[in-house]
Protein backbone atom coordinates (compact mmCIF):
# COMPACT_ATOMS: atom_id res chain seq x y z
CA UNK A 1 0.00 0.00 0.00
CA UNK A 2 1.44 3.37 -1.27
CA UNK A 3 0.33 6.14 1.35
CA UNK A 4 -0.01 10.06 0.66
CA UNK A 5 -0.78 12.40 3.17
CA UNK A 6 -2.09 15.92 1.92
CA UNK A 7 -2.12 19.17 3.79
CA UNK A 8 -3.78 21.88 2.41
CA UNK A 9 -7.14 23.72 3.73
CA UNK A 10 -9.35 23.33 0.70
CA UNK A 11 -9.30 18.85 0.29
CA UNK A 12 -12.57 19.17 -2.23
CA UNK A 13 -10.10 20.33 -4.70
CA UNK A 14 -7.59 17.54 -4.59
CA UNK A 15 -10.52 14.63 -3.70
CA UNK A 16 -11.53 14.17 -7.16
CA UNK A 17 -8.83 13.02 -8.37
CA UNK A 18 -8.86 9.94 -5.96
CA UNK A 19 -12.42 9.24 -6.62
CA UNK A 20 -12.36 8.78 -10.43
CA UNK A 21 -11.05 6.96 -13.16
CA UNK A 22 -7.36 4.60 -12.86
CA UNK A 23 -6.41 6.16 -9.68
CA UNK A 24 -10.06 6.18 -8.15
CA UNK A 25 -9.91 2.10 -8.89
CA UNK A 26 -6.61 1.65 -7.01
CA UNK A 27 -7.78 3.66 -3.89
CA UNK A 28 -10.98 1.59 -4.12
CA UNK A 29 -8.95 -1.95 -4.59
CA UNK A 30 -6.22 -0.65 -1.69
CA UNK A 31 -3.30 0.41 -3.36
CA UNK A 32 -3.42 3.55 -2.42
CA UNK A 33 -4.65 5.53 0.55
CA UNK A 34 -4.84 9.31 0.19
CA UNK A 35 -4.67 11.14 3.98
CA UNK A 36 -5.90 14.87 4.49
CA UNK A 37 -5.41 17.25 7.21
CA UNK A 38 -5.95 20.54 7.34
CA UNK A 39 -3.86 23.06 9.06
CA UNK A 40 -7.27 24.74 10.39
CA UNK A 41 -7.66 21.63 12.79
CA UNK A 42 -4.51 23.39 14.18
CA UNK A 43 -5.48 26.39 15.10
CA UNK A 44 -7.00 27.52 18.78
CA UNK A 45 -7.94 30.73 18.32
CA UNK A 46 -12.14 31.30 18.10
CA UNK A 47 -11.32 32.12 13.94
CA UNK A 48 -9.56 29.34 13.78
CA UNK A 49 -6.67 31.44 11.56
CA UNK A 50 -4.49 29.94 9.81
CA UNK A 51 -2.98 33.00 7.83
CA UNK A 52 -1.29 36.50 8.85
CA UNK A 53 0.08 39.41 7.30
CA UNK A 54 3.61 38.61 5.49
CA UNK A 55 6.74 40.59 7.93
CA UNK A 56 8.13 43.47 5.87
CA UNK A 57 4.82 44.54 4.61
CA UNK A 58 3.35 44.04 1.06
CA UNK A 59 0.53 42.30 -0.40
CA UNK A 60 -1.65 39.18 0.35
CA UNK A 61 -1.42 37.00 3.48
CA UNK A 62 1.31 34.14 4.56
CA UNK A 63 0.52 30.52 6.25
CA UNK A 64 1.58 30.41 9.51
CA UNK A 65 4.10 28.02 10.94
CA UNK A 66 2.40 26.03 14.12
CA UNK A 67 -1.30 25.16 11.65
CA UNK A 68 1.34 23.85 9.41
CA UNK A 69 3.64 21.91 11.56
CA UNK A 70 0.34 20.51 13.59
CA UNK A 71 -0.75 18.76 10.47
CA UNK A 72 2.10 18.04 8.63
CA UNK A 73 3.22 15.94 12.21
CA UNK A 74 -0.19 14.26 12.32
CA UNK A 75 0.60 12.67 8.59
CA UNK A 76 3.76 11.94 9.52
CA UNK A 77 2.52 9.67 12.21
CA UNK A 78 0.44 7.79 9.46
CA UNK A 79 3.39 7.50 6.75
CA UNK A 80 6.27 5.40 6.45
CA UNK A 81 10.20 6.45 7.35
CA UNK A 82 11.73 8.09 4.12
CA UNK A 83 8.49 9.16 2.68
CA UNK A 84 9.42 12.20 0.19
CA UNK A 85 7.81 15.73 1.55
CA UNK A 86 6.76 18.52 -1.17
CA UNK A 87 5.42 21.65 -0.81
CA UNK A 88 3.86 22.89 -4.10
CA UNK A 89 5.21 25.97 -4.89
CA UNK A 90 5.33 28.14 -7.79
CA UNK A 91 9.11 28.47 -7.07
CA UNK A 92 10.08 25.22 -7.15
CA UNK A 93 11.83 22.71 -9.05
CA UNK A 94 9.71 21.67 -12.84
CA UNK A 95 7.83 18.62 -11.94
CA UNK A 96 8.69 15.86 -14.88
CA UNK A 97 8.20 12.29 -15.07
CA UNK A 98 11.54 11.26 -14.32
CA UNK A 99 10.53 13.15 -10.99
CA UNK A 100 7.46 11.32 -10.79
CA UNK A 101 9.60 7.81 -11.11
CA UNK A 102 11.61 9.29 -7.85
CA UNK A 103 8.32 9.43 -5.87
CA UNK A 104 6.81 6.27 -6.79
CA UNK A 105 9.64 4.27 -6.05
CA UNK A 106 10.08 5.92 -1.98
CA UNK A 107 8.03 4.53 0.54
CA UNK A 108 5.37 7.55 0.49
CA UNK A 109 4.54 11.09 -0.36
CA UNK A 110 3.86 13.91 1.63
CA UNK A 111 2.51 16.46 -0.35
CA UNK A 112 1.80 20.52 1.32
CA UNK A 113 0.51 22.52 -0.53
CA UNK A 114 -0.24 26.12 0.06
CA UNK A 115 -2.60 29.11 -0.39
CA UNK A 116 -2.24 32.93 -0.56
CA UNK A 117 1.40 34.11 -0.79
CA UNK A 118 2.54 31.03 0.49
CA UNK A 119 3.98 29.34 4.09
CA UNK A 120 6.46 30.61 6.21
CA UNK A 121 9.71 29.87 5.15
CA UNK A 122 10.55 27.95 8.65
CA UNK A 123 8.11 25.38 7.98
CA UNK A 124 9.75 24.62 4.76
CA UNK A 125 13.41 24.46 6.13
CA UNK A 126 12.37 22.35 9.37
CA UNK A 127 10.35 19.98 7.55
CA UNK A 128 12.58 19.39 4.76
CA UNK A 129 10.10 20.19 1.93
CA UNK A 130 11.13 19.74 -1.37
CA UNK A 131 9.45 22.93 -3.12
CA UNK A 132 8.18 21.48 -6.83
CA UNK A 133 6.60 23.30 -9.49
CA UNK A 134 4.09 22.01 -12.18
CA UNK A 135 4.52 24.86 -14.83
CA UNK A 136 5.46 28.50 -15.59
CA UNK A 137 1.59 29.69 -14.59
CA UNK A 138 0.40 31.01 -11.38
CA UNK A 139 -2.20 29.02 -9.95
CA UNK A 140 -4.15 30.19 -6.77
CA UNK A 141 -3.14 27.62 -4.44
CA UNK A 142 -0.94 24.16 -4.26
CA UNK A 143 -4.31 21.24 -4.56
CA UNK A 144 -4.32 21.71 -8.23
CA UNK A 145 -0.84 20.97 -8.72
CA UNK A 146 -0.93 18.41 -5.57
CA UNK A 147 -3.40 16.46 -8.13
CA UNK A 148 -1.17 16.36 -11.18
CA UNK A 149 1.61 14.75 -8.89
CA UNK A 150 -0.93 11.95 -7.19
CA UNK A 151 -2.38 11.38 -10.42
CA UNK A 152 1.65 11.20 -12.17
CA UNK A 153 2.57 9.02 -9.45
CA UNK A 154 -0.01 6.87 -8.84
CA UNK A 155 0.14 5.90 -12.69
CA UNK A 156 3.74 4.22 -11.70
CA UNK A 157 2.74 2.57 -9.07
CA UNK A 158 2.97 -1.53 -9.43
CA UNK A 159 -0.46 -2.38 -10.01
CA UNK A 160 -2.31 0.30 -10.93
CA UNK A 161 -2.52 0.24 -14.43
CA UNK A 162 -3.89 -3.00 -16.12
CA UNK A 163 -2.02 -4.66 -19.02
CA UNK A 164 -4.23 -2.77 -21.52
CA UNK A 165 -3.06 1.16 -20.00
CA UNK A 166 0.65 -0.37 -18.98
CA UNK A 167 3.47 1.63 -20.22
CA UNK A 168 5.66 -1.11 -21.48
CA UNK A 169 3.09 -1.21 -24.44
CA UNK A 170 4.29 1.60 -25.67
CA UNK A 171 7.79 1.84 -24.33
CA UNK A 172 9.15 2.29 -27.55
CA UNK A 173 7.46 5.83 -27.95
CA UNK A 174 9.59 6.63 -24.33
CA UNK A 175 10.06 10.65 -24.50
CA UNK A 176 8.05 11.35 -27.82
CA UNK A 177 4.59 12.62 -27.96
CA UNK A 178 1.86 10.62 -28.70
CA UNK A 179 0.62 9.75 -32.35
CA UNK A 180 -3.04 10.81 -33.78
CA UNK A 181 -5.70 8.64 -32.61
CA UNK A 182 -8.84 7.76 -34.64
CA UNK A 183 -12.08 6.11 -33.82
CA UNK A 184 -15.13 5.04 -36.08
CA UNK A 185 -17.23 6.32 -38.38
CA UNK A 186 -14.34 5.80 -41.28
CA UNK A 187 -15.21 9.32 -42.80
CA UNK A 188 -16.40 11.89 -40.88
CA UNK A 189 -17.24 15.76 -42.45
CA UNK A 190 -15.24 14.86 -45.46
CA UNK A 191 -12.33 13.49 -43.22
CA UNK A 192 -10.90 10.30 -43.76
CA UNK A 193 -8.98 7.54 -41.29
CA UNK A 194 -5.33 7.18 -42.79
CA UNK A 195 -5.69 4.44 -44.83
CA UNK A 196 -2.81 2.44 -43.63
CA UNK A 197 -4.81 2.72 -39.99
CA UNK A 198 -7.43 0.63 -41.36
CA UNK A 199 -5.19 -2.25 -42.98
CA UNK A 200 -4.42 -4.79 -40.83
CA UNK A 201 -0.72 -4.68 -41.48
CA UNK A 202 0.73 -4.13 -38.15
CA UNK A 203 4.50 -3.64 -39.47
CA UNK A 204 3.14 -0.61 -41.19
CA UNK A 205 0.85 0.92 -38.59
CA UNK A 206 3.50 0.69 -35.97
CA UNK A 207 5.93 2.48 -38.11
CA UNK A 208 3.25 5.14 -39.56
CA UNK A 209 2.73 5.86 -35.57
CA UNK A 210 6.21 6.09 -34.90
CA UNK A 211 6.79 8.24 -37.40
CA UNK A 212 3.84 10.83 -36.63
CA UNK A 213 5.15 10.72 -32.95
CA UNK A 214 8.46 11.41 -34.12
CA UNK A 215 7.11 14.33 -36.49
CA UNK A 216 5.03 16.13 -33.60
CA UNK A 217 7.63 15.55 -31.27
CA UNK A 218 10.11 17.34 -33.83
CA UNK A 219 7.64 20.32 -34.49
CA UNK A 220 6.29 21.07 -31.36
CA UNK A 221 8.50 19.65 -28.65
CA UNK A 222 12.17 19.86 -30.77
CA UNK A 223 13.13 20.13 -26.36
CA UNK A 224 12.09 16.68 -26.41
CA UNK A 225 13.62 15.38 -29.38
CA UNK A 226 17.21 16.67 -28.16
CA UNK A 227 16.93 14.52 -24.73
CA UNK A 228 16.63 11.45 -26.77
CA UNK A 229 18.72 9.42 -28.48
CA UNK A 230 16.94 8.15 -31.54
CA UNK A 231 17.49 5.01 -33.85
CA UNK A 232 18.70 4.61 -37.18
CA UNK A 233 14.96 3.90 -37.69
CA UNK A 234 13.74 6.42 -36.08
CA UNK A 235 16.13 8.80 -37.87
CA UNK A 236 14.66 7.47 -41.21
CA UNK A 237 11.25 7.90 -40.21
CA UNK A 238 11.45 11.49 -38.76
CA UNK A 239 13.43 12.48 -42.17
CA UNK A 240 10.47 10.86 -44.19
CA UNK A 241 7.89 12.66 -41.87
CA UNK A 242 10.12 16.07 -42.54
CA UNK A 243 10.30 15.06 -46.43
CA UNK A 244 6.27 14.95 -46.69
CA UNK A 245 5.91 17.45 -44.35
CA UNK A 246 7.76 20.42 -46.84
CA UNK A 247 6.26 18.62 -50.17
CA UNK A 248 2.25 19.38 -48.00
CA UNK A 249 3.53 23.23 -46.68
CA UNK A 250 1.92 25.79 -49.23
CA UNK A 251 4.46 27.09 -51.55
CA UNK A 252 5.73 23.43 -51.80
CA UNK A 253 4.58 23.59 -56.01
CA UNK A 254 2.33 20.72 -54.99
CA UNK A 255 -0.77 21.83 -55.93
C1 LIG B 1 1.23 36.29 -7.71
C2 LIG B 1 1.94 35.91 -6.47
N1 LIG B 1 3.35 35.54 -6.75
C3 LIG B 1 4.21 36.72 -6.49
C4 LIG B 1 5.35 36.76 -7.43
C5 LIG B 1 3.80 34.45 -5.93
C6 LIG B 1 2.86 33.30 -5.89
C7 LIG B 1 2.27 32.90 -4.69
C8 LIG B 1 1.40 31.83 -4.66
C9 LIG B 1 2.53 32.61 -7.05
C10 LIG B 1 1.66 31.51 -7.00
C11 LIG B 1 1.09 31.14 -5.81
C12 LIG B 1 0.16 29.98 -5.77
N2 LIG B 1 0.70 28.88 -6.56
C13 LIG B 1 1.01 27.70 -6.05
O1 LIG B 1 0.82 27.47 -4.87
C14 LIG B 1 1.61 26.69 -6.90
C15 LIG B 1 1.98 26.72 -8.28
C16 LIG B 1 1.83 27.72 -9.30
O2 LIG B 1 1.30 28.82 -9.11
N3 LIG B 1 2.31 27.44 -10.54
C17 LIG B 1 2.88 26.25 -10.85
N4 LIG B 1 3.03 25.29 -9.95
C18 LIG B 1 2.57 25.53 -8.69
S1 LIG B 1 2.69 24.47 -7.43
C19 LIG B 1 1.97 25.48 -6.36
Amino acid sequence: MYRIGVVSLFSELIDPVTQHGVVGRACERGLIEVMHESPRAFTSDRYRTVDDRPYGGGPGMVLCYEPMRGAIGALRQGLPAGTRALVLSAQGRAFDGALAGELARAPGLLLVAGRYEGLDERIIEAEGLEEVSVGDYVLSGGELAAAVVIDAVARLLPGVLGHEESGARDSHMHGLLGYPQYTRPEIVDGMAVPEVLLGGNHERIRRWRLKHALGRTWRRRPDLLKARVLSDEEHELLAEYRVEAAAAEPGSGIS
